[in-house]
């Protein structure tokens, strides 16, 4: 049946006789019904991919790529006088993550789909993604964001559990999303809720009466926070998860045979970072309820479990008190103190220990009871067996391992980018598709001047599209024959914006001296702070206040244009990203686990300017000096300065006049004219008196090495190369590669 048959049996009209809205409900419907009627994975062994987040994005356009119906439902909307486009919009994005942990979950499931794994995605199903972004008075506030509405890709199963907490229990139900794998299989991304839950207890925007965890319970997506704030909910939210997650891996392992005494040969967790770590407890207490003694089960366990890391930064890494454990949780309390106690026993070395100072360190849980440990980057594995985790390394060297992070094509190519998708193919044909690796033949196309004018023209394509997007969504007006400059992902100190922000001052400057550049700038930002994260949002403010300044200033707004897009999601990342020229992965080196959007961008021909940090690195392995702007301290030196807390911003800042120009800036009367002295005097402040993330110090490179990456966008042809360079190098970052590994390496289906 055709979507237009379907269409017609549904709403007893031609899909031409429809509205929007009823196209897109037949076409949610339809899509399911297709994946029904696709093979589900199946084998023996099953992987259950536990995350917090799984930030999937809009789900219409992917499906019917993976299902092989694209081409033909366009064609179909197309002779009734639609687009795909329009009926697109109507579909809410689940923004179900923070940011790249939870994008990368979803990547995951792609491409275990697509490989025909048995595999599995186990989560939440929150009511309300990431909180909406929106702008006032130059300022970051914050509304809620719901996704969920009757027609919903999460079909109700019958699969219900009792979760017990102290004092209380839940009923939950699971619901299930269809992963369709491009050409192949599909498989589950299991997402479960409570019915109890209340979405009129929302006060105002993000605020929710904190009382009853049966009506809070998975109401909010928890953002990435660095605030004490209603933590004991990020508890309980974590423990029905994996509480829900045991209960289904034992299920489904009983179901195909097992005696639990064998479940690693039905059953192998991957723990996405420590949020879902609660997961080792629970099935240790839930065997011993089912008759396996203590022993036997914490045997069992610790051949299922493997961990991934995805950050070395202290404060990340969750250790819960004890006494929030005893009030959410009380019955995991008794097994987590026999685990830390065999530990204690057996290391005698308090830096191993799993619980220290009334706090229970998830990580180390993790990699003691678990196969298998592993960072996102080569860097950063490197970082976590040389010295966060080295204790445990000395412990147990063949339990680390890397798997460098990865993206889907699907999603970051042929659909983000057909133009690009279609110029590829025509040169080299359709198997990288599947084989990501094929894209390297592009190279012998590097000295062909014809093609490569015909990427510059795709880029140019896509500039205009996203002109046009930007000024129709947000109202906002760009120059599409500016050089595009992007900078998109998690407000951060780390990440540093903020020294995106002070460049942007400083050409600002250099145009008021006189000093144009050879063609205009349009320098786009693209971020959500964490709503308890100060200084970040005094950041957002101070770019609000810059773009302000200079769209008002007639001398300096024809050359440089600077851009926050509001409520930065997956959706706006799929447009911005196929139009960037140049994109910036500036982290301090050391601080950015991987980094994913830095290979989306690649895969599209942009060229990054980056420190040597996450896969920054394994990138510029691969494209060389000359198709990377790489600047900055490494990290050896960054750890080292940290190690003899040795670095003092203040003394850059009276060093370097042009420096010192820029940050005083922040705190000048034109900055003031436009927005608050609180926010403004406070970040002025912080950098002066701690720039943590040593800004500072890599300024001057930065500017210099910008300089020069677009005196080298001038020359069109030999940027062409570059950008050609880079897709062929992209394969790499297949997140089917990625996928291939974790299941070679550790899931062994
Ligand atoms: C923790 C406690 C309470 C509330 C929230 C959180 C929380 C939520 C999300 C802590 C961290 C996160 C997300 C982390 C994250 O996205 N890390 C990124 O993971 C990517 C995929 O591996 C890497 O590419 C990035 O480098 C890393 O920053």
């Amino acid at each position: 049946m055709t979507a237009n048959e379907y269409i017609k049996v549904r709403f007893g009209r031609h899909m031409d006789q429809c509205t929007n809205e009823e196209i897109y409900i037949g076409l949610l419907e339809y899509v399911k019904d297709q994946a029904k009627n696709k093979e589900i994975a199946g084998g023996k062994k099953k992987l259950y991919y536990i995350s917090a987040e799984f930030l999937i994005g809009k789900l219409l356009s992917n499906n019917l790529i993976n299902l092989g119906l694209y081409d033909e439902v366009k064609a179909e909307l197309e002779a009734c006088g639609k687009s795909l486009a329009e009926i697109e919009e109507i579909e809410v994005e689940p923004s179900l993550g923070n940011g790249g942990l939870g994008r990368l979950a979803a990547c995951f499931l792609d491409s275990i789909a697509t490989l025909g794994l048995n595999g599995d995605g186990v989560g939440l199903a929150y009511h309300m993604g990431l909180f909406k972004q929106v702008f006032k008075d130059n300022l970051q506030t914050e509304e809620p964001n719901p996704w969920m509405n009757d027609h919903s890709w999460m079909t109700p199963t019958e699969r219900t559990y009792r979760v017990d907490f102290g004092g209380f229990n839940v009923t939950s139900r699971m619901y299930d999303i269809d992963v369709t794998g491009y050409d192949s299989v599909t498989t589950k991304l299991h997402l479960f809720d409570v019915d109890t839950v209340d979405e009129s207890i929302i006060t105002d925007g993000i605020n929710f009466d904190k009382s009853e965890f049966a009506k809070n319970l998975t109401l909010f997506l928890y953002p990435d926070d660095s605030d004490d704030n209603g933590r004991l909910l990020r508890v309980y939210q974590q423990y029905f998860m994996v509480s829900n997650a045991a209960q289904l891996i034992l299920d489904e392992a009983v179901e195909k045979g097992s005696n639990l005494h064998d479940l690693a040969d039905y059953a192998v967790i991957q723990i996405n970072d420590t949020h879902p770590s609660m997961v080792i407890p629970e099935l240790i207490r839930l065997l011993q309820i089912r008759g396996l003694t203590m022993d036997e089960a914490i045997d069992v366990v610790s051949k299922c479990c493997a961990y991934t890391n995805h950050t070395i930064l202290a404060e990340a890494l969750e250790k819960w008190p004890i006494h929030f454990m005893m009030k959410a949780v009380p019955q995991l309390m008794p097994i987590i103190r026999e685990l830390h106690n065999r530990i204690h026993i057996k290391y005698n070395n308090p830096e191993v220990d799993i619980i220290k100072d009334g706090l229970v360190h998830m990580a180390h849980m993790d990699i003691h009871y678990g196969i298998s440990i592993n960072g996102v980057a080569a860097l950063h594995t490197e970082i976590l067996k040389d010295t966060e985790l080295n204790a445990f390394y000395k412990l147990y060297p063949e339990k680390f391992n890397n798997k460098t992070n990865g993206i889907t094509f699907r999603r970051w190519l042929l659909y983000s980018n057909p133009e690009l998708s279609k110029l590829i193919e025509e040169l080299i044909g359709p198997g990288f598709k599947k084989d990501a690796t094929e894209l390297k033949k592009l190279e012998q196309y590097m000295n062909d001047d014809a093609v490569v004018q015909r990427f510059l023209d795709v880029k140019n394509t896509r500039k205009t599209v996203l002109k046009n997007y930007l000024a129709k969504t947000q109202g906002i007006n760009i120059d599409d024959n500016s050089v595009y400059d992007i900078q998109i992902k998690r407000l951060h100190e780390y990440k540093r914006q903020q020294m995106n922000a002070l460049y942007v001052i400083n050409k600002y400057f250099e145009i008021k001296e006189g000093k144009k550049p050879a063609r205009p700038i349009t320098v786009i930002f693209g971020a959500k702070a964490a709503p308890a994260y100060v200084i970040a949002k005094d950041i957002i403010h101070l770019i609000l206040c810059l773009s302000e300044i200079i769209d008002n200033d007639p001398e300096v707004s024809p050359y440089l244009k600077v851009v926050m897009v509001e409520n930065y999601n997956v959706t706006l990342a799929e447009k911005l990203i196929p139009a960037c020229d140049i994109h910036e992965q500036i982290s301090l080196a050391s601080k950015e686990a991987s980094g994913t959007s830095n290979m989306k961008f690649m895969l599209n021909g942009a060229v990054a300017i980056g420190t040597m940090d996450g896969a920054n690195v394994e990138m510029h392995e691969f494209v060389g000096d000359d198709n990377i702007f790489i600047f900055g301290e490494d990290s050896d030196t960054v750890i080292k300065r940290y190690a003899d807390a040795s670095y003092v911003s203040r003394d850059y800042y009276e060093k370097d006049a042009n420096l010192k120009k820029c940050v005083d800036f922040i705190v000048s009367d034109k900055l003031m004219e436009v927005g608050k002295k609180e926010n403004l005097e406070r970040l002025y402040n912080e950098l002066l008196n701690k720039d943590w993330f040593m800004t500072f110090p890599d300024f001057k490179d930065y500017c210099e090495t910008k300089e020069k990456a677009y005196k080298a966008y001038e020359n069109r042809t030999e940027w062409g190369r570059k950008m050609i360079k880079n897709i062929a190098n992209a394969g790499f970052f297949s997140s089917d590669r990625t996928i291939e590994q974790y299941n070679k390496d550790i899931w062994k289906l």
